[in-house]
């Protein structure tokens, strides 16, 4: 199972106290307390890997090292040591606490989740002409901690929708390496899956039907994996009585869960082709075709329709 969304608690490092010390060599007597040291900050970094939110599913704490108290001698408290969550590239951080949003964008990108907390001045940084022997020190600031909700969006170039049964995963496994499952049923598909043609990143979602925005079926929730896709392909099966029913079904939910969908680039096709004869599949494509002049049938059986979608791509990949 993916996990694409957790809700973490991270807290950075308590600084160090500063402690209060005198000069322990009887021929300079002083204040000799060290600072507390600085606490261990939380920070995010970008991985390729999608399932790295998966170190989330059960451990929800997460905790940078305290400072440590600062000594005698003038000796500082050591500095706390950070601690760096790993998170996919693609994912928003959202700070529950601050209302702040954030996202992780390339592999190597590192932010600051919480600061760590300033060590406390040890009796030392007291020492003044008037005041030659402060018994004053810091207690040492706490670290930042905040709840944080870690969402996943995957960056995919293309996004497939349809309703259940349309054969998009079947297109998805056919264009490249992917092992989508496909099976004569609706709601095959639980999960996005990711394939790549090329450079391109395809994202196969599972399938919306009437009311999926309201929660039905597998509800819209996986929709955000094909928010930042530059493309649609629209899936509409020629066993389908009513195509264009079918295609405003789907445009209907995409536009209750986010209209921005509905201004992205859409291609039209009409898949298993090779279950209608050529006049049948004329029929069924007209409507089709004055949505989109370039809507094409295809089936998965059919290696010309096939080809005319790698060309498809490639002219998406070359504008890319
Ligand atoms: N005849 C024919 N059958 C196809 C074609 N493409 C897919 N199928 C069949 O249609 C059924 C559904 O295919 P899937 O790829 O699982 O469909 P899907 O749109 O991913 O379905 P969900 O994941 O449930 O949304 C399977 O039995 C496929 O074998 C095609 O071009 N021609
Ligand atoms: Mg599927």
């Amino acid at each position: 199972m993916l996990i694409d969304e957790v809700k973490i608690r991270v807290s950075a490092g308590h600084g160090g106290k500063g402690s209060v010390a005198f000069n322990t060599n009887l021929m300079s007597l002083g204040p000799a307390g060290g600072s507390g040291g600085l606490g261990g900050s939380v920070y995010a970094e970008g991985v390729s890997d999608l399932s790295a939110l998966g170190q989330f599913r059960f451990k929800k704490e997460f905790a940078a090292e305290n400072g440590m108290d600062g000594r005698g001698q003038f000796r500082d408290g050591h500095v706390g040591s950070d601690l760096v969550l790993k998170v996919p590239v693609g994912t928003v951080i959202h700070n529950l606490t601050t209302g702040a949003d954030i996202e992780i964008q390339k592999t190597g990108e590192r932010i600051t989740l919480a600061k760590g907390g300033l060590g406390g001045k040890g009796n030392f940084q007291f020492k003044s002409s008037r005041n030659t022997s402060p018994k004053q020190s810091q207690p040492g600031l706490p670290g930042e901690a905040f709840t944080m909700r870690l969402e996943l969006k995957f960056i995919a170039d293309v996004g497939f929708v349809g309703l259940p049964n349309v054969g998009k995963s079947s297109l998805l496994n056919v264009l490249t390496n992917a092992k989508s499952k496909v099976a004569n049923y609706a709601f095959t598909t639980l999960e996005p899956n990711l394939g790549a043609y090329y450079e391109l990143i395809l994202a196969d979602i599972p399938g919306l039907i009437e009311g999926s925005s309201g929660g039905k079926g597998l509800g819209t929730k996986f929709l955000r994996h094909i928010e930042r896709t530059n493309i649609l392909f629209h899936f509409i099966s020629s066993e389908s009585p009513t195509p264009l029913e079918d295609y405003k079904t789907i445009r209907k939910e995409l536009g209750l869960y986010n209209k921005e969908l509905l201004e992205k680039p859409e291609r039209i096709f009409l898949t298993k082709s090779d279950l209608l004869t050529p006049a049948e599949l004329k029929k069924k494509m007209a409507p089709l075709k004055k949505l989109d002049s370039k809507a094409i049938a295809i089936s998965i059986a059919d290696d010309e329709s096939i080809k005319k979608v790698q060309k498809m791509l490639n002219d998406i990949k070359a504008k890319k």
